[in-house]
């Protein structure tokens, strides 16, 4: 295995990222104590590692192009669903089912917005999008949802 694949592997290896940035965080506060000139540098350093390692172990990744691009570390928290991306936490969530909603329309809509969110992000279709059951309000996947709901 050369350096590059081992690096590769870990980059896979949760546990690998964990082992790491853990030993990052020590190093830093071995530095911290031991140094102080860099205080404040040492400290940002420290607060960045940490929250990598919260993100880590919270079991999602952050994408680094959709944080450039937006900003906002909740809008590019990022799962991986069927081998589609899906970024931010509203539509990653499973925390709505049908009888939260007072009519099919109503449900549809709320899953059309992740649909076609996902379906631009991940440059597919939004019969792509459909494995992916957003909310799990579509069982069968055929992208019409609660149908058990009343129509209007
Ligand atoms: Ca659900
Ligand atoms: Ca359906």
């Amino acid at each position: 295995m050369t350096l590059l694949q081992k690096l590769q592997h870990c980059r896979n290896n949760k546990n690998c990222r964990l082992t790491i940035i853990g030993v990052l965080i020590l190093i830093v506060i071995a530095l911290l104590v031991f140094w102080w000139k860099a205080k404040i540098v040492l400290w940002v350093i420290l607060i960045l590692l940490i929250s990598a390692f919260g993100i880590e172990y919270f079991e999602y990744d952050i994408d680094l192009g959709k944080l450039w691009e937006t900003g906002s570390v909740s809008e590019s928290r990022v799962e991986y669903k069927n081998g589609m991306k899906v970024f931010g936490e509203v539509c990653a969530s499973n925390n709505l089912n049908c009888d939260d909603f007072a009519s099919q329309p109503e449900a549809q809509e709320k899953y059309s917005y992740c649909a076609d969110k996902i379906a631009t992000d991940n440059d597919t279709t939004r019969e792509m999008v459909r494995s992916i059951d957003v909310y799990g309000l579509d069982r069968d996947k055929d992208g019409i949802v609660c149908e058990a709901l009343p129509g209007v």
